[in-house]
């Protein structure tokens, strides 16, 4: 075990954190205060779910406080500013990934939602057995289980796009990885195990080039990056608001409108229809035909408020602040001769998530020893085992950095990194 000291690393890696005023960003997050076993609790597992600022704590207070009512059907005060608020927060989503208008956007209940709701809809009408279906190996279950599901129904083929040795997507020979077969391409935009932030715009290109259309999931770009989906120029792209400061329950899926027009509805009910007899029924203008039932109404409004707090912020603070955090961890760790880091070498190339071993520890077991210490991380294999497989390990431990965390941090974690090599070295001997 070589590991520098912590503050000796720091004092020869030290930089600045520009871009963001974390120490006042901090002040917004309750949660930061408490402590763990005694010690400053250190949240390096965002890319599971992020911490929540007071102001999106409050905007579900207020709601359910001041203007509780139930939305599209009321005729009084309540029902139509709840039904005003939660419209608002469809059109901040909209604008906040530039999608060209409101109706562009359906409320699910998380990315996975969303991305079933393609697999079930667009996928049933346009996927049969002469069909393929591809998809790449930094794909999260989400992205993969509908896929293989609908793929068995319909007899089609599931294709994956492999990986370099740098754990980027393997994209040689782009143009043979498409034909007239393919009927989507499914891809992350940011692997949430690895960071590897993937060519969504040049992969969209030539997805279209062959008539493919593309489904990005944009869980782990979004909260951390600017993005704008048409100059992505995909047809579907899904994320969580729980993971950029918003309340869990609430997803999104952005389509092109003609394709939301096309679809048939995901789920049957209230809301989604226009007229309806005993024996049939029209549907609800989009994106209101995707949305069958009493939606999460309370949670919309907080991803809203969490999309101002964002905005307030500027996505590319939030990019350069992460990309620091990143650099700034990945010299520290990489100080620690025996540890493994996976993905891209540079932070440029991947977002704010860094998975890594010890080659003779179980990662959750560093886990476990980094918990004791306050510090927060995922182990295991965060829900990519086909990845995990060609890694050739059964998981890896994982940081992941957000808006509130600092360089400290970091160094908090590299010095109970070390705590945990020395814990299980004293164990075996
Ligand atoms: N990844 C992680 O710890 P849901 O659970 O539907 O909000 O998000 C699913 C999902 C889809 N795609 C990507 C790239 C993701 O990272 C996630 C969630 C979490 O990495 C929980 S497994």
């Amino acid at each position: 075990m070589t590991e520098a000291s912590p503050m000796a690393g720091r004092d020869a890696l030290e930089k600045p954190v520009k871009g963001l005023d974390v120490a006042r960003i901090r002040e917004d997050f309750p949660i930061l205060a408490r402590e763990v076993y005694g010690k400053p609790l250190v949240y390096l597992d965002n890319a599971a779910t992020s911490q929540k600022p007071r102001q999106v704590i409050e905007a579900l207070v207020r709601y359910y406080e001041h203007y509780n009512a139930n939305i599209h059907r009321a005729i009084h005060c309540l029902g139509e500013e709840a039904t005003a608020a939660y419209e608002e927060a469809r059109a901040k989503v909209a604008r906040f990934i530039n999608a060209p208008s409101p109706e562009c956007i359906v409320f699910t209940r998380n990315t996975t939602e969303a991305i079933n709701l393609v697999t079930y809809t667009w996928g049933r009408a346009n996927v049969g057995p002469d069909s393929e279906v591809l998809l790449t190996h930094l794909e999260h279950h989400s992205n993969i289980i509908p896929w293989q599901r609908l793929t068995a129904e319909k007899g089609a083929s599931l294709r994956y796009i492999g990986l370099t040795e740098q754990q980027t997507l393997d994209l040689d020979g782009l143009e043979n990885l498409m034909d007239a077969r393919t009927r989507i391409l499914g891809v992350t935009h940011v692997s949430n195990a690895l960071g590897t932030i993937n060519p969504v715009q040049k992969l969209a290109a030539e997805a279209h080039r062959n008539g493919a259309i593309v489904l990005v999931d944009g869980a782990q770009s979004v909260p951390h990056m600017p993005v704008d989906v048409q100059a992505m120029d995909c047809d579907f792209f899904a994320f969580s608001g729980h993971k950029m400061l918003g309340p869990t329950g609430v997803g999104v899926l952005y389509a092109r409108p003609e394709l939301l027009e096309e679809m048939e509805p995901f789920l049957g009910g209230g809301e989604m229809i226009k007229r309806v007899t005993l024996e049939d029924a029209t549907w609800n203008d989009v994106p209101w035909k995707f949305e069958a039932g009493t939606p999460n109404i309370a949670d919309v409004i907080g991803l809203g408020a969490a999309i101002d707090y964002l905005n307030d912020l500027g996505m590319e603070n939030v990019r350069v602040h992460e990309m620091e955090i990143t650099e700034y961890a990945l010299r520290r760790i990489r100080q620690m001769e025996e540890v493994i880091i996976y993905g891209p070498p540079d932070s440029a190339d991947r977002g704010g998530v860094i998975s890594f071993n010890y080659p003779d520890l179980h990662p959750h077991d560093v886990g476990t020893v980094l918990d004791r210490h306050g510090v927060a991380i995922r182990a295991g294999h965060h829900c990519n085992q086909p990845l995990m497989r060609c890694l050739g390990v059964s998981g890896t431990a994982r940081a992941s950095f957000y808006v509130y965390n600092t360089l400290e941090e970091v160094d908090v974690l590299v010095d109970a990194l070390g705590q945990a090599r020395a814990f299980f070295s004293n164990d075996t001997n």
